[in-house]
């Protein structure tokens, strides 16, 4: 028994994404998404799915905030959609209203249900139109003007919304889209999957743009809203501890650091420090860019809080010899495995996804340590379940691992506030609902609700839809 807590002022609550639970891709004056593409093109989805339905939630929010008031959720993290509300994108292309206004309604019936929006401006759904226009983040001229002009409308449109993030997963965008392909746009140096691409060098640029974007966003926030509507903004960046394969061998130890800093580092060290780790600089040489001063200038101190992401943890094993070229690693290996063949954690229905909540409180205190002692905000933590997709609905909606696994993370998270003084502050379960789990389609289930796609979307909440304000109940505060 814990004797942990966290304080009264925690707030917790659920995340979604808008491309994976909206669905409605042509309404009210919507135009595509780089996603609406990608799904279009055989063989980049598991399941050949797209989000062309999801979980219907544009036209479900009532339901939506219903559901999270039975979850008592204090907060919601959801994405906007910049396809609905600048359709094609630029900073000189209209504005559609009615994308706007379905927002502004959602904020505002969140805050009268008493729950508190968190809203991403981007969680990976490009309008597709910046992607054909110039090349989407590979033009970091045009790309960084163009996500300054959206977050100045989305800021204008909605005064109410006090917390703020610019970017989910950066490192999603960058490696997943021009490295490994397997997000879109799909691009990469294996042929087999695109036609075109640069795995060595693009993944380096596109993530570079990503950040300078960050910087011009918020200092639109800070320069032009905060004074008025106070608030606070930051970004979100994944990443999973890292443990030896061989804890005897000190080139696996020192692999570890290396691992988080490619992962993590590669964006929080700009934003914390202005400049990218030494580990990459010296892998990368000039294949990674260099800051101009103006640019480091926008990127360093630009979090008023740590958007972290965590999932799991991985077991490092160095690699000797020149790093690939293609590498984005950091010249090593991350398995599933140490070298006596003890897992990770129990395995899930995602093939990169093992539980270990000792790996959780370990990198708070990692992060904790390296950026000066920010204040965190978890932005999504949570597990998918090997087979759950197949199970008949009585015995899925008894999710007693996912249930075990909140359990764990939050303990964790509550023995780093109470026993490591890491300033974590709010918690975001991924995921409300089960939704488009992306290039693994429908299969893979992450929900704290089971969304019936074949019975016309319907929501289930889950066994740990409920024991999650449970278990915050234990560890916050009264105030
Ligand atoms: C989150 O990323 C996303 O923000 C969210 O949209 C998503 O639904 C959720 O995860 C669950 O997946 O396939 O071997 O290339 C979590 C971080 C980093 C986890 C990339 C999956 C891909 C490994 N993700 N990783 S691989």
């Amino acid at each position: 028994m814990t004797t942990s807590k966290l304080p009264s002022d925690f707030l917790w609550g659920f995340a979604t994404a808008s491309y994976q639970i909206e669905g409605s891709p042509d309404a009210d004056g919507r135009l595509p998404a780089n996603w609406d593409t990608f799904t279009s093109i055989p063989g980049k989805v598991a399941d050949g799915s797209s989000g062309a339905v999801a979980c219907d939630s544009y036209n479900r929010t009532d339901e939506d905030i219903a559901l999270l008031k039975q979850c008592r959720a204090k907060a919601y993290r959801f994405s906007l959609s910049w396809s609905r509300i600048i359709p094609l994108g630029g900073r000189n292309d209209p504005v559609n209203e009615k994308g706007i206004q379905h927002y502004v309604k959602f904020v505002d019936d969140l805050l009268a249900a008493g729950i508190t929006p968190m809203v991403t401006l981007f969680h990976w759904d490009l309008p597709d139109n910046l992607d054909k226009r110039y090349g989407g983040f590979l033009n970091k001229e045009e790309f960084v003007a163009d996500f300054a002009n959206y977050a100045r409308v989305v800021y204008k449109a909605l005064p109410k919304v006090k917390h703020w993030i610019t970017f989910n997963e950066p490192w999603c965008s960058s490696i997943l889209g021009y490295s490994t392909g397997l997000f879109a746009p799909g691009r990469t140096s294996d042929r087999t999957k695109s036609a075109e691409g640069d795995s060595s060098r693009e993944p380096w640029i596109v993530g570079h743009s990503l950040l300078v974007a960050h910087g011009a966003a918020v200092k639109v926030y800070r320069d032009e809203f905060k004074p008025q509507n106070g608030g606070e903004i930051g970004i979100t960046l994944n990443g999973d501890w890292a443990m030896p394969w061989d804890p005897e061998n000190p080139a696996d130890v020192e692999a570890c650091d290396r691992k988080i800093e490619f992962s993590i580092s590669w964006f929080a060290d700009p934003v914390y420090f202005g400049k990218y780790p030494d580990s990459m600089r010296k892998q990368l040489g000039d294949r990674l860019p260099e800051f101009t001063e103006e640019d480091a200038a926008l990127v360093k101190g630009s979090n008023d809080f740590y958007g972290m992401n965590h999932y799991c943890a991985n077991y490092i094993k160095n690699k000797t010899g020149e790093a690939d070229p293609d590498d984005f690693l950091g010249n090593l290996e991350s398995l599933l495995e140490d070298k006596n063949g003890t897992p990770v954690g129990p395995e899930t229905q995602s093939a990169w996804l093992q539980p270990h909540p000792e790996g959780f409180r370990k990198l708070l205190k990692w992060l904790s340590d390296r950026y000066g002692k920010p204040k965190i905000y978890v932005t999504e933590n949570g597990t998918s379940l090997k087979g759950e997709n197949d199970l008949p609905i009585d015995q899925l909606l008894n999710d007693e691992f996912r249930v075990n696994y909140f359990r764990g993370y939050i303990a964790a998270m509550a023995d780093s506030y109470t026993l490591d003084g890491v300033n974590v502050r709010a918690y975001m379960a991924w995921s409300l609902l089960d939704n488009f789990e992306w290039a693994e389609g429908y299969e893979t289930r992450f929900g704290v609700t089971y969304v019936d796609y074949e019975g016309g979307q319907k929501r289930h909440p889950k066994k740990s839809a409920k024991e999650i304000g449970n278990f915050f109940d234990q560890y916050i505060e009264k105030s």
